[in-house]
């Protein structure tokens, strides 16, 4: 009797890097993958923490806190952050007194996690401290880890509609006030060469069994994980084999921005593209295994002769059971 388990079965130790809501969406098939197959598999998330941003005088962090919801079962499926069930009372009273900025979407529910981060942050607590005591409540089933504890923020050089100025806004900004639809130039990730990873970040990608790269955007979610000092060495150095995904399918993301951030930084918007931007590992970058949508599985053969082992497969995260399969075709890759 072959006790070796199928490929896709999940391993013990799964550690995922990720953005906000592909990541998230990614991460619930991940977890009902471990659910069908009964593994014991202790999953830890590397998330982006450079969308965060201080507004109202607390402390926002948008990729940690659409992790935490949606495997918490608090987020709204519809928007794919915040919580929901929301009502949004204290935003229209800030609005009333003009208090800028009003494009943020503050939801009244969502406002008690940045007051109790805050708080603890404010009390000396480390953002990664904050995170896994607001997963007490949400239990999420991850361990969920910032990036880095440190303040890191992407910052997106526009041309300002207002006044046709070029100047670097929040990335925030640039995706929630101007929808992404304004030119950018540059994309600077403000802090970041001066960060450490957050405790447990480098042991989570050196004990991994497996390393997963999800559709998060892969210039401002896993372009600025990468970025943390070590984070890069500690991919190369470990035994485990890195497996990513792609976001973009048919030359186009499925959701968010990573089109235009991608023409920002000069990368084609294409599967094959990010994966050649990312590197096969067998030359220095960063995949052993990458998946492609059907739509895009001309670039196969070109991708496994870059040494990127790489397989076309539905890529659509329509529910957490098609998620599933997306990380069940990504574990398959694993040699
Ligand atoms: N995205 C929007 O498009 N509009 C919003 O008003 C908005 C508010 C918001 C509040 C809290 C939060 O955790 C996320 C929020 N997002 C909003 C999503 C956020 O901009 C993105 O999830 C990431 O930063 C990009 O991945």
């Amino acid at each position: 009797m072959d006790h070796t388990p199928p490929p896709e079965r999940p391993p013990r130790r799964l550690t995922v890097l990720s953005g906000g809501v592909g990541g998230a969406r990614f991460l619930q098939g991940v977890l009902r993958l471990v659910a069908r197959t009964g593994a014991t598999t202790e999953i830890t998330v590397v998330a982006n923490t450079a969308d965060d941003l201080w507004l109202h005088g607390l402390k926002v962090c948008p990729d940690l806190d659409t992790v935490m919801y949606t495997l918490g079962d608090g987020i709204d499926v519809e928007r794919g952050w915040g919580r929901r069930d929301e009502t949004w009372r204290a935003g229209e009273e800030l609005a009333a007194y003009g208090a800028e900025p009003t494009w943020f979407g503050l939801g009244d529910r969502d406002l008690a996690t940045h007051l109790v981060r805050t708080e603890m942050l404010a009390a000396g607590y480390p953002l990664s401290a904050v995170t896994e005591a607001l997963c007490r409540r949400w239990q999420p089933g991850v361990r969920l880890l910032p990036m880095t504890d440190d303040r890191v923020e992407t910052h997106v050089v526009i041309d300002d509609p207002a006044d046709g100025q070029r100047r670097a806004v929040h990335f925030q900004e640039y995706w929630i006030r101007h929808h992404a639809e304004v030119p950018a130039h540059a994309v600077v990730p403000i802090g970041l060469d001066q960060c450490a990873p957050a405790p447990g970040v480098l042991e989570a990608l050196s004990d991994a069994d497996v390393v997963l790269v999800p559709p998060s955007n892969p210039i401002v979610s896993v372009g600025t994980i990468l970025g943390v000092p070590g984070v890069r060495e500690a991919l190369a150095a470990t035994p485990a084999p890195v497996i990513g995904v792609s976001g973009i399918i048919g030359g186009d993301h499925v959701r968010g921005m990573a089109r235009q951030l991608l023409a920002a930084v000069g990368v084609e918007c294409s599967a094959a593209a990010v994966a050649l931007h990312y590197g096969a590992r067998k030359e220095g970058g960063l995949l052993d295994g990458w998946l492609v949508d059907p739509v895009d599985a001309d670039a196969v053969p070109a991708l496994e002769g870059a040494g990127i082992r790489c397989r076309a497969v539905p890529l659509l995260m329509t529910d957490p059971d098609a998620s599933a399969d997306i990380a069940a075709a990504a574990l398959a890759l694993v040699p």
